[in-house]
């Protein structure tokens, strides 16, 4: 009798757990529907050097200078990074404008912008 209960508990315990798994699963499913991202705080040297990387993906001829050709498509934000309306985007263009950018979305000032405060500018 003891090991029929043992053998109960485990096979209950095993359900349980592949339960679980589906529940995982399933806010996962739910999570991937409406977009969620992961909370997530980004500080302004991790931005800066990850804009930086992208910087160098872009610029192709690494010549330090991202041209229009260089750009993967029209887009607005990077557009108003070339202050001297040259048409052409140089690396303290792209810095300088990639932390302002990051100073916007940093709301309270704190110089790290969290998933809310990037959602917030988005919003703006
Ligand atoms: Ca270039
Ligand atoms: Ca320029």
């Amino acid at each position: 009798m003891r090991v029929m209960v043992g053998a109960t508990l485990v096979a209950t315990g095993l359900l349980l757990s592949a339960c679980g798994d589906k529940d995982a699963q399933r806010a996962q499913a739910d999570a991937n529907a409406v977009g969620f991202v992961p909370p997530s705080v980004t500080s302004r040297l991790d931005f800066g050097a990850s804009m930086e990387r992208r910087f160098r993906t872009l610029d192709r001829n690494a010549d330090d200078r991202i041209t229009k050709d260089e750009l993967p498509a029209p887009n607005a934000r990077i557009k108003a990074f070339d202050r001297n309306h040259d048409g052409v985007i140089t690396a303290i263009e792209w810095s300088e404008g990639t932390l302002a950018w990051f100073d916007r979305m940093d709301l309270n000032h704190d110089g790290t912008v969290t998933s809310e405060e990037r959602a917030e500018s988005r919003k703006r």
